[in-house]
Formats: C-alpha cells, sequence, structure tokens
C-alpha cells in the first residue's frame, strides 16, 4: 500500500505558522519524520497561508528537495498556478503526484497536461459539477468518465488514483459501506484508489479508532493507496496487520519486522 502522509498541510496551525515564518527546520523534520515511519510521498498543501499560495508552495518544495535529495511530494491543491510552480520547482530525485482533478472539465483540461508533461502521477475525486456522489454506483461512474477523458489524451490508468471521498458516518450512517462498495467497482475499471481517511470520524470522539478500524475495512477492500499520518500508532499498527490479514504480507515479514522495531501498539 503507497502511503502518502499528510503532516504539511496548511489546515494544521503548526504548518500554517513554520510556513508563515519560513521555519525551514520544523518543514523538514515533519517531512523526515514520516518518511521514516514509511510515507513514500509527502503531500504539501499551502492554501491557508499568506494567501500567496504559489510563492508558499514554492518555498516548501524548495526547503524540502534541499535537504531530501530524493523526495517524492505529493501536491495537494485545486489551484492550476501553484501546482505549475510545484512543477517547474521540484528537482529531487523522486517523482510527483497531482492532488487533485474532479470530473470538472475546465479542471481536467488545465491540469491533466501538466500531469502527462511531469510524468506525474494523479488523483482524481470523484466528484463532478453535481457535487459528492451518495452511491457507490455514481463513483463508479464518475470515475468512469474521468478514465476515459484523460485515456484520450494519452494518461497512464496506472498513474492514476481515484478518490471516491468519504463522508462523516456520524451524520451520513450509510457513507462508509458506499465508499467500501466503490473500491472494487472502481478498480475493475483498472485505476488505483486512495483516500484521506479523517471524514470518516467526523463529528464523533476517539476519531483515531474510527480511523483505523475503517483503514482494515478499505485495506480489504482493496484500497491501493492512502493519506495519513504515518507517525499515528494506532493508524500503523492497523495497516500492517490488515496488509498480513489479507494476505499482502509475505510470510508477515513486515508485521514481525514492525513487531520487533517495537512500532506496533
Ligand atoms: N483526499 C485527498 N486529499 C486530501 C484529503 C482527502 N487532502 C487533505 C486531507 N484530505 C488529508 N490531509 C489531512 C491533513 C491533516 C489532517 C487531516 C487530513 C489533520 N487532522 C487533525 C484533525 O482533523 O483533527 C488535526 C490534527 C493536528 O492538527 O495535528 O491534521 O480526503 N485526495
Amino acid at each position: 500500500m503507497l502511503i502518502v502522509g499528510e503532516r504539511i498541510n496548511s489546515t494544521r496551525e503548526k504548518i500554517q505558522e513554520a510556513i508563515g515564518k519560513r521555519d525551514a527546520a520544523f518543514i523538514v523534520k515533519e517531512a523526515s519524520k514520516q518518511l521514516a515511519a514509511g510515507a513514500a510521498f509527502i503531500d504539501v498543501n499551502c492554501a491557508m497561508t499568506s494567501g500567496d499560495e504559489v510563492k508558499d508552495i514554492d518555498w516548501v518544495l524548495s526547503v524540502l528537495q534541499s535537504e531530501l535529495a530524493d523526495i517524492s511530494i505529493s501536491i495537494d491543491s485545486p489551484n492550476y498556478h501553484a501546482i505549475d510552480r510545484a512543477i517547474k520547482i521540484y528537482k529531487a530525485k523522486g517523482s510527483l503526484m497531482i492532488n487533485s482533478i474532479t470530473a470538472e472539465g475546465s479542471r481536467i483540461d488545465s491540469i491533466l497536461p501538466l500531469a502527462l508533461k511531469a510524468k506525474a502521477k494523479l488523483i482524481a475525486l470523484t466528484m463532478d459539477d453535481k457535487g459528492m456522489p451518495d452511491t457507490a454506483e455514481d463513483r463508479a461512474r464518475i470515475a468512469s468518465a474521468i478514465l476515459d477523458r484523460v485515456k484520450k489524451d494519452g494518461f497512464d490508468p496506472k498513474n492514476l488514483y481515484f478518490d471516491p471521498l468519504i463522508r462523516p458516518i456520524s451524520t451520513e450512517p450509510e457513507q462508509a459501506r458506499e465508499f467500501l462498495r466503490s473500491i472494487p467497482m472502481i478498480k475493475d475499471l483498472g485505476a488505483n484508489t486512495i483516500c484521506g481517511l479523517s471524514n470518516v470520524s467526523f463529528g464523533l470522539p476517539n476519531r483515531k479508532l474510527i480511523n483505523s478500524t475503517f483503514l482494515a475495512m478499505a485495506v480489504y477492500a482493496g484500497l491501493d493507496a492512502a493519506i495519513l499520518d504515518p507517525t499515528d500508532k494506532l493508524m500503523n499498527s492497523s495497516r500492517i496487520a490488515s496488509l498480513a490479514i489479507v494476505g499482502e504480507d509475505g510470510y508477515c515479514a513486515d508485521y514481525i519486522k514492525a513487531f520487533r522495531a517495537g512500532s506496533l501498539i
């Protein structure tokens, strides 16, 4: 399972502060500890900062790649200009992921050429002009339309990750089930699946328990990648145990290694 570390997000106050103060050491530390905990990509979101997202994402990427020469970055922005700048500034030896497009035509038309040129992976939210779908079938229908569109321009579905968008079970108790049902349907189209987990527990106490249990269920459903905090011990334990249970950890080698390293809960 591909892990995208979520901690460098300007919705977190500490990150907003660090970007505002140009605290390079803090940003590098946030990336390093996520990489050490197993993140393959580091998600970077600068939308809630000074008001100049382009300048801020430029600074964050410069700082990260100057200390971590082979870092892979997920550019978390719907903003064409921020994505364009991030791609231009990125010189590290890893790869890029663009987070994200939707079924909205204008956004695909502008961002898809950037992804193709940068040979980046691409996250597509299963969302259209009508908003977020309720059912698994609607999620798969939107994914199929996006897939047809990106294939037409020669984008390799191997590099496409659909996010079926999880919604809070506190207000919509049927939504986690619809999400989970959509995973195999989308994978059958020939693309990958990804999601952020924290929305599932919105409005509930002890959110980490809900998030990590949901991750286990999503692993069983076949989720290929997740945007999460890899330094969260419960989440990490749940991920490693689930992968062993579904047979994606040969001889439970990663599980045993994590146990010996003391990183399981
Ligand atoms: N799908 C895609 N991209 C996404 C999301 C998604 N990007 C943003 C988000 N969702 C995933 N990233 C984060 C980053 C930080 C936090 C949650 C999700 C976070 N949450 C704590 C909370 O909500 O209480 C705050 C903890 C803290 O402040 O330290 O930090 O779904 N494609």
